[in-house]
């Protein structure tokens, strides 16, 4: 197993959990299939990699907005400004570490609809880790594919 990946046993055997942490008043440790709970949303992506040129996979799976909001982000959802100090930061089991920001993937703001992908090209992530599905990007480095850790972070107020 590679180093960083948490592995429960099922009767499906062996599922990666992925933990939810941060400003989060319910932090949690997922697995693929507890991603199953939110409603799917299906993505045909075409992104390009330096070395390798122009790829394409179909994902299946959650809105990482809805994972997140169900998980309780420390901010005041009533006062709109309060979300846009929030940041995002995605691990994969390899160390590969992405940022987002809260305002990217807000409905009331950028609205990019990134995906917790839970299937690549019809085959299941239960044992990998779901990845990281951003449709807009033109390139591929921010498809993080086995996420161990998402991590929300309020702590940027502003400069006073
Ligand atoms: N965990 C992890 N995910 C990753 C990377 C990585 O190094 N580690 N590389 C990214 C880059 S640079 C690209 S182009 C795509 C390639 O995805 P593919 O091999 O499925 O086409 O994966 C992305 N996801
Ligand atoms: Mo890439």
């Amino acid at each position: 197993m590679s180093q960083g990946l948490a592995a429960v046993g099922t009767a499906a055997g062996l599922v990666a959990e992925f933990a939810l942490a941060g400003d989060l008043t319910r932090p949690a440790r997922l697995t693929v299939p507890d991603l199953l709970a939110w409603p799917q949303h299906e993505a045909e992506v075409s992104f390009e990699c330096a070395p390798s040129g122009i790829r394409h996979h179909r994902f299946t799976g959650p809105l990482l907005h809805d994972v997140l909001a169900a998980a309780g982000p420390g901010f005041d959802p009533a006062r709109r400004k309060d979300r846009l100090r929030f940041l995002i930061a995605v691990s994969g089991t390899d160390g590969h570490h992405v940022l987002l920001s809260w305002g990217e993937i807000d409905p009331d703001f950028g609205r990019a609809p990134v995906l917790l992908a839970v299937t690549i090209d019809g085959a299941p992530l239960d044992r990998t880790g779901p990845q990281l599905v951003l449709p807009q990007d033109r390139c591929g480095a921010r498809h993080i594919s086995g996420i161990t850790a998402i991590r929300v972070d309020g702590g940027y107020p502003a400069w006073t």
